[in-house]
């Protein structure tokens, strides 16, 4: 039982190695029965899952009969890769014990495949131990919300912000380009390449005239363009032009229809009345805030409406801040 807490422990870290977005945070251990384990991640979409990175960790040694333990409910379906429970069957594991189930009704039913091929499956709050409930109640809130997005039916939501020191997405000639600098936006692109969509509003889309592509030198990936509100694009804007951008008039409905048509992770970029409209409704799940060492005053904001500071919305640090250029990167998950 000691060596199954230290291999479950590992998997929680491992699982925190990887990149929020489209999928779960899922870290998975090979456990032998001389105690010894060996780890591995999920490091983000279109990526190995946890269970066959940790089974190739595990090579050169025999796998058969030795135990899995994940995070997460092993899939059962293809998606951008094979299935879990087939790779688990085909490495001879006998057992297999799950931190948290899948609510993907895409993935989810994998402890049933493994249990009907002769696996013997274990959740964490079933051994009846302290330390089980407490690793299974950690690995929830690794990935609350992301289980919330799912539930929900509606993508992860990701949003980003470029704001100066004291808290400005724009002066208040509404002018903001550039708040941050090269690298920032060089980073924001990076992120650019690996989301779904990218959604702004109607204002934004006029203001800015953007493109919403990611421009990182070898990205084929192009996520898809989304623009929420009622006026109609400008027919000679680039969002307008393009065949691919979706707009949509009401934003629960939108995300509906984003996650229908495949999209898993969303990137929110703005302006600031879309922004307070996603935050107070708490559709955001995940913050991406680049500061720059800039003061502009009374300037432009998100409209929240927050009286009291009971009311204001917390956040916490989901990783150290970074240093790009004279900014500061920091990303954040809305507190659960
Ligand atoms: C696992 N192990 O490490 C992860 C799982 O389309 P895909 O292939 O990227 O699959 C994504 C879904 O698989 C995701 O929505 C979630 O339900 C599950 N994630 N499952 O067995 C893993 N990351
Ligand atoms: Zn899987």
């Amino acid at each position: 039982m000691e060596a199954l807490h230290s291999a479950t422990r590992a998997a929680l870290g491992a699982a925190t190695r990887g990149v929020r977005g489209a999928n779960p945070l899922v870290g998975a251990a090979v456990l032998w029965d001389d105690g010894t384990f060996t780890t591995g991640y999920h490091q983000g979409a279109g990526t190995p899952h946890a269970e066959p990175d940790a089974i190739r960790n595990a090579s050169p040694r025999s796998t058969t009969g030795a135990t899995l333990v994940v995070t997460l409910e092993p899939c059962s379906h293809t998606g951008r890769t094979g299935p879990c429970t087939q790779a688990i069957i085909d490495a001879g594991i006998t057992r297999v014990v799950i931190a948290s189930r899948d609510p993907n009704p895409q993935a989810s039913g994998g402890a049933q495949t493994l249990t009907e091929a002769g696996v013997e499956v274990l959740f964490l709050n079933d051994l009846g131990q302290s330390w089980a409930h407490e690793v299974a109640t950690q690995a929830h809130r690794l990935n609350a919300r992301w289980f919330t997005a799912v539930t929900h039916d509606r993508p992860f939501i990701t949003a980003k912000i470029a704001q100066s020191l004291d808290g400005c997405v724009a002066a208040r000639d509404r002018t903001s380009q550039w708040i941050t600098g090269a690298e920032s936006r060089a980073h924001a692109h990076l992120t650019r390449a690996r989301v779904d969509a990218i959604a702004v509003g109607t204002g934004t889309a006029h203001a800015d005239n953007p493109r919403l592509t990611a421009r990182t030198g070898d990205s084929p990936h192009q996520p898809i363009p989304v623009v929420f509100g009622t006026t109609a694009l400008p027919g000679d804007s680039h969002l307008g032009r393009n065949p691919r951008t979706l707009t949509y008039s009401e934003v629960g409905a939108g995300l509906r229809d984003l996650r229908r048509r495949g999209v898993s992770h969303l990137l929110l970029e703005g302006g600031p009345t879309l922004m307070a409209h996603f935050l107070q409704h708490d559709l955001v799940d995940e913050l991406h805030v680049y500061t720059a060492p800039l003061l502009l005053g009374d300037g432009i904001r998100a409209p929240l409406s927050v009286d009291t500071l009971a009311q204001g919305l917390r956040f916490v640090p989901d990783a150290p801040p970074e240093a790009l250029g004279s900014d500061t990167f920091t990303r954040f998950m809305k507190e659960v």
